[in-house]
């Protein structure tokens, strides 16, 4: 039995597509990480307290590439990582620049406090940050002007999936995405996909017309 703890508007959304391409049963449990008592509870599932978390039959997985390479070993053929060694090997590259560059730079901009004690350093840190993740989403623009999606010619959930979570995390922090034209196409693409629409209307993400 599979369960993936989610938040709108997490990472855990790449996770949550991952499964949901992969024809795998599982079950969606939200968790708002903005109400103390939920994440007091979720704590007894992650410990760290942070989204997403997957349990398989009662054992934790948290950190979401780990996530993603448990899924994609379990449906090799959904495609969610690549199977030839060069592939698998960009696509993690990009997980983990997704991961530990554009998410860490996404969060500056908007938890300083996580980065210095100081709050005179605040401003600094998220302006630099605010930069920094600009930067990355013309990055993914920039690619998506040679090809349709991350890994090239082939939807991939992984690399796509995460390259919409932080398509989405610039049109919530009020970046002028609008400006990417191709990221802005991508976004089209990916959201058109059934398994995508079902995640995204599950989160109740306002990229995608409520009922
Ligand atoms: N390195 C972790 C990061 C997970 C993470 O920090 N998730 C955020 C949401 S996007 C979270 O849980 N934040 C709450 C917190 O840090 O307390 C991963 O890739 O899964």
């Amino acid at each position: 039995m599979l369960v993936l703890y989610y938040f709108y508007p997490a990472c855990s959304l790449v996770a949550h597509i991952a499964l949901e391409e992969s024809g795998l049963a599982f079950e969606a449990r939200p968790v708002n990480l903005k109400d103390p008592a939920q994440v007091a509870d979720y704590k007894k599932i992650n410990p760290r307290g942070t989204i997403p978390a997957m349990t398989i039959d009662g054992q934790t997985l948290t950190e979401n590439i780990a996530i993603l390479s448990y899924i994609a070993d379990q449906a090799p053929e959904a495609g969610i990582i690549p199977t030839d060694p060069m592939e698998r090997a960009q696509c993690m590259s990009l997980l983990s620049w997704s991961a530990s560059t554009a998410h860490i730079n996404f969060r500056r901009s908007f938890r300083p406090e996580r980065f210095s004690a100081d709050p005179a350093a605040f401003d600094g840190i998220v302006a630099s940050g605010h930069a920094l993740y600009w930067a990355n989403l013309q990055w993914l623009d920039e690619c998506l002007q040679k090809q349709d999606w991350m890994m090239g010619k082939t939807y991939t959930a992984s690399a796509d999936g995460y390259a919409l979570r932080l398509y989405d995390w610039g049109r919530i922090g009020k970046y002028p995405v609008d400006e990417l034209k191709a990221l802005t196409a991508f976004k089209d693409r990916i959201i058109a996909r059934p398994a995508v629409r079902r995640v995204l209307e599950r989160e109740g993400s306002p990229l995608v017309a409520r009922a």
